[in-house]
């Protein structure tokens, strides 16, 4: 289990700080609960946030200077006129990152009179986000993969993911097993039908990976998407699963762990306007990528749920939770949403031929 963001008192942050090549002053720490990883604090001077430092979860990263690295050669790629420039600052012996005590930080820049939504009913955010997510891929388009290093290897492979659930339930609690019956079936269920998936056509590329609404950055002020943050997953992956990973946060009016099946929901209207957003930019996918995509939106889900119907099972060890079942709820809800969004398949057909139509 992770330490707490309480966990590190304010002259322990400071002195972390003092490691990076930063201006020597006095700046005060908000500790920012976002993300199911990581540990990450604002650095403000006095009320202007300047930095985020953020620790970087080991047991998770276990190759934090290939990760890294990741970061570094996608950042150097991401850089355009509409895409805002996120900046690592080095420590002072010039790494990206400094392994302390208290495990290993980073510090990045913080843009100015940005925001974050977990959730979204405007038109015109879901079409920002669609933007943003397709601008970050024609950016990385021409990377080199081998400079990349997958820095957690087969993260969305589902034969992997397949696996661990079976570990899980051979070494589960019987209760919890009991408790979890119904969607270990649906799970089990469900991974027959996914695993069949053709993704031969597919051409890899630098992916996000975990392009979920809160992870694309808005301006405050124009409500224009600025750039993807939490960079930490770029690595290897197919377009699908950033597709799927975003329509998952955007389409979905609830949050990921919603109690209430009945608040979750695949708006068409936010679907539509993010492919807009999407196909706002010059055409980088090909026909076979295009045809993956509703599927996307059913696997990603799925993939989320069953990693954390997994946690559960194994006592909540990998991510962080505020509660004892909130891995089993997750659960619930991404298991719903996916269900939900296979029934959409035909309507995300249509919209992407029909905006899409110079794909052949
Ligand atoms: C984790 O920590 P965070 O929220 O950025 C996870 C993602 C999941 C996400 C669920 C490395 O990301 O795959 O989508 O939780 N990241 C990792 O919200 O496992
Ligand atoms: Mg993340």
């Amino acid at each position: 289990m992770e330490l707490k963001d309480s966990a590190y008192s304010p002259e322990q942050l400071q002195e972390l700080l003092g490691q990076f090549v930063v201006e020597e002053r006095e700046f005060s720490f908000k500790p920012l609960h976002i993300g199911l990883i990581n540990d990450t604090f604002l650095v403000c001077d006095g009320d202007t946030p300047m930095y985020i430092l953020q620790r970087i979860n080991h047991t998770v990263f276990s190759n934090v200077g290939g990760l890294m690295n990741n970061v570094s050669s996608a950042l150097q790629a991401l850089r355009a006129s509409d895409y805002s420039e996120i900046q690592l600052i080095k420590t002072v012996d010039g790494s990206y990152f400094t392994k302390a005590a208290l495990g290993y930080w980073r510090l990045m820049s913080f843009i100015a009179d940005s925001t974050t939504y977990n959730t979204t009913t405007v038109k015109e955010t879901a079409f920002e986000a669609g933007r943003v997510v397709g601008k970050f891929h024609l950016l990385l388009e021409d990377q080199d993969l081998l400079k990349y290093t997958d820095t957690i290897p087969r993260f969305h492979d589902l034969t992997l993911r397949e696996q661990q659930f079976a570990m899980a339930i051979a070494n589960a609690d019987p209760l919890k097993l009991k408790t979890a019956k119904e969607h270990i079936a649906f799970a089990k269920e469900t991974l027959n039908t996914l695993k069949g998936i053709a993704i031969d056509a597919l051409k890899p590329r630098v992916c996000h990976n975990d392009t979920k609404l809160n992870n694309i950055l808005f301006s405050k002020q124009t409500g224009k998407g600025l750039c993807l943050i939490d960079l930490d997953t770029i690595m290897k992956g197919y377009f699908f699963y950033d597709f799927g990973d975003a329509i998952r946060t955007v389409v979905n009016t609830a949050p990921e762990d919603e109690k209430q099946l009945d608040k979750i929901c695949f708006k068409e209207y936010l679907f539509i306007a993010f492919a807009e957003g999407l196909a706002s930019n010059p055409t980088f996918l090909s026909r076979a990528e295009l045809e993956s995509l509703p599927m996307g939106a059913v696997f990603m889900p799925f993939i989320h749920g069953l990693r954390a119907l997994t946690d559960y099972l194994e006592n909540n060890r990998y991510y962080k939770v505020a509660y004892e079942n909130q891995n089993l709820d997750r659960c619930i809800s991404l298991f719903d949403f996916s269900k939900k969004a296979l029934d959409k398949i035909p309507f995300m057909e249509t919209e992407l031929q029909r905006l899409f139509p110079e794909i052949d």
